[in-house]
């Protein structure tokens, strides 16, 4: 610790005040969170937070609401406070290189985590951890070609997107046509994001029954969330979910256990929100001057509603 911040202790001591973080040797992380816009996030939140508590590093968390000027602001301030490290996870791709490059000129180094910004230099973070948002895209789509195999009949599909420029909503978007393009049976014939949430899925899925109704064979949604809020308007139109319209969706969080034991659900492609462990690890490694992978990637599986029931009790988010 330099003479100026030993002053500044003693100071603080003598006053009575709280010893601060960086005085104690404690490890300080800013982390600027996209928000609460699902289930998935807030058992990301949950998990960064107890594994922060855990691990003993002091965390200074920031919710951002979804919006991007709200995690540059963040940001920001984590510079100002001179926190050791700046972990976030970008509510969109792109837009961060000047704020990147002001933690980078305040020699704090910046972990991504869960998705991923599409700036050119990568020397702006340290390592990017969070899932392959592509695969598990293929993923859903494998599930769907399969499922569908031996038919030739027409497939329609619609799709709720995630957030308009998101890591996930792209790539999940683009490994799902990867595989279906394969075979002309399939065709998505209505695409429109529903941001992540419920509500909006709800809004969008009425919108396409409005539009499509019978014709629709298949929903593909970006996340459960979605997914479960387009159950309720498949319901209110007087049709049944996961049998006359197939649902795929992605996250496996337990409101998509609940509906597939429901029989409301097909399957759900599993993204881990239980980055906290993961995270804390990075940060304590690199305090202690170890190089971090610059990419982690989180292991995941596919459930079917068949397997729900069994698999339901062991889940953790
Ligand atoms: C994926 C994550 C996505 C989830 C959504 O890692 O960024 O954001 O799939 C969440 O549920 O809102």
């Amino acid at each position: 610790m330099n003479t100026q911040r030993r002053t500044i202790v003693a100071a603080m001591i003598a006053a009575g005040l709280p010893i601060p973080a960086f005085a104690q040797g404690k490890i300080v992380l800013g982390f600027s969170q996209v928000g609460a816009e699902s289930e998935w996030r807030t058992a990301n939140t949950e998990s960064i937070k107890a594994s922060a508590k855990d691990a003993g590093i002091e965390l200074k968390f920031s919710d951002a609401q979804q919006k991007q000027e709200n995690q540059i602001k963040a940001i920001r301030a984590f510079i100002a406070q001179k926190v050791d490290v700046i972990a976030f996870s970008p509510v969109v791709e792109s837009g961060w290189g000047t704020v990147l490059q002001e933690a980078k000129a305040a020699n704090i180094p910046v972990i991504l985590s869960d998705r991923a910004v599409n700036e050119k230099d990568d020397s702006l973070w340290v390592s990017f951890m969070g899932s392959d948002f592509v695969e598990e895209g293929r993923r859903a789509g494998r599930w769907l070609v399969e499922k569908m195999k031996g038919s030739t009949a027409a497939v329609n599909i619609v799709e709720l997107q995630g957030t308009v420029g998101s890591a996930p909503a792209i790539d999940r978007k683009k490994g799902f046509e990867e595989i279906i393009k394969a075979d002309p049976k399939f065709k998505i014939i209505r695409s429109q994001t529903g941001d992540f949430t419920r509500a909006k899925g709800k809004e969008v899925m009425e919108a396409f029954l409005k539009a499509e109704g019978k014709k629709i064979n298949v929903l593909y949604a970006h996340n459960d969330d979605m997914a479960i809020g387009a159950i309720q308007a498949i319901e209110e139109a007087g049709m049944k979910p996961a049998k006359d319209i197939i649902i795929i969706s992605v996250d496996a969080v337990k409101g998509a256990f609940e509906a597939m034991i429901a029989g409301k659900l097909n399957v759900s492609v599993e993204c881990s929100p239980l980055l906290g462990p993961q995270l804390m690890q990075a940060v304590k490694d690199l305090k202690a001057g170890k190089t971090l992978p610059k990419r982690i990637v989180t292991q995941e599986g596919v459930f079917p509603m068949e397997v729900a029931a069994k698999e339901f009790p062991s889940r953790k988010y």
